[in-house]
């Protein structure tokens, strides 16, 4: 007999069509009343799969009593009560590895595009500024100053990448890696060093706000920062305070406190770039992770190794 799949929001079509074909899968974002349709089906839910933010609590599984496997189409689970979890014995899986490279395009893109103004400078030719004047000069990026929070699978490709600008590298993660960048064990420390801060840690409440005000003062008023992360390991007001009163020079953010909200005083910023957390967000790479999130669970109900267990 198939297993239930329960697919939590929609999820590319990619993976939607794996599901489908090879289990009975509920979807739960076509349905009018998400509540009771899960009161409906939560004690026939084997599996789970579900995107990186969407919140699974402990009454959710508590609720599910033959639920098996969530499987998280992000490597980062922030959104999943992981201790609670284990103590049901579910299984618990992320996808690792196969948006390094897309994460890491993303945070170098948004660099470029801060320190270079590109956002400002595709408005200006297009509103025909240019005949009024040229535009004004932008910043170098290539040689600066690039401190990572975060030296993990992500952290690496960002600064290989980095590397092909001649940026200097440097980084703070808990614990010191194999690596040639200088190690700060301290993030004042490295903010203080730095041009750029990108930070690229989990999200949770280990890290809620690493990045606080002191910081980003440390980082001071030719810093730029740069968030990939999740939007939980910056102080976003003292961010906003930062930013509008030049305490930072600029930020460039995929992520936010409470997505998909962004404050209004953060678009209202001149001296930030804004994206909608699409930092792995290509055809490719999502497919990628797709088809890892469906290898895992069909894993689990072969008696397989999971490929990507978090717990
Ligand atoms: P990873 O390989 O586990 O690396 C995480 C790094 O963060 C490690 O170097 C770790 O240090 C460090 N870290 C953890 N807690 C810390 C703390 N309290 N203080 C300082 N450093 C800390 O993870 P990854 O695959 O690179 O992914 C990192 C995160 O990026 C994900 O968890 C997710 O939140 C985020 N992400 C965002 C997007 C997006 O769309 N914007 C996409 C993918 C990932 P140690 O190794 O020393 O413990
Ligand atoms: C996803 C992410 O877009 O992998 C992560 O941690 O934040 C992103 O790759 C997110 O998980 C939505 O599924």
């Amino acid at each position: 007999m198939q297993k239930n799949l329960l697919i939590m929001s929609q999820m590319p079509q990619y993976f939607v069509n794996l599901a489908d074909d090879n289990f009975n899968t509920h979807k739960l974002w076509l349905q009018n009343d998400e509540d009771k349709y899960i009161s409906e089906i939560k004690e026939t839910v084997d599996a789970i799969a579900v995107m990186g933010g969407y919140k699974i609590t402990p009454e959710l599984m508590k609720s599910m009593t033959n639920l098996k496997i969530i499987a998280c189409y992000g490597v980062g689970y922030d959104a999943i009560d992981i201790d609670y979890a284990k103590s049901l014995g579910i299984k618990v899986t992320n996808t690792p590895e196969v948006l390094n490279d897309e994460v890491a395009d993303t945070a170098i893109a948004l660099m470029l595009c801060v320190y270079k103004q590109i956002v400002d400078a595709d408005n200006f030719a297009r509103n025909n500024s240019w005949v009024n004047g040229d535009f004004p000069l932008s910043k170098k990026f290539s040689g600066s100053k690039l401190g990572i929070v975060g030296m993990g699978r992500i952290g690496k490709a960002i600064a290989k990448r980095a590397e092909a600008f001649d940026c200097v590298i440097s980084y703070h993660s808990r614990n010191k890696k194999n690596v040639k960048y200088k190690f700060y064990d301290n993030v004042n420390e490295l903010a203080k060093d730095v041009d750029t801060l990108c930070i690229i840690t989990p999200g949770g409440k280990e890290t809620e706000k690493l990045i606080n005000q002191k910081v980003l003062k440390d980082l001071g008023t030719n810093g730029v920062l740069i968030n990939v992360a999740r939007g939980s390991v910056v102080d976003q007001d003292e961010l906003i305070y930062c930013l509008k009163n030049n305490i930072i020079l600029a930020a460039g953010l995929d992520v936010y406190v409470n997505e998909p909200n962004i404050p209004k005083e953060l678009i209202d910023l001149k001296n930030t770039v804004l994206l909608p957390h699409i930092a792995s967000g290509t055809v490719e790479t999502r497919n990628a992770m797709g088809q890892l999130v469906y290898d895992n669970i069909k894993n689990y109900f072969e008696d397989k190794p999971l490929i990507s267990q978090v717990l």
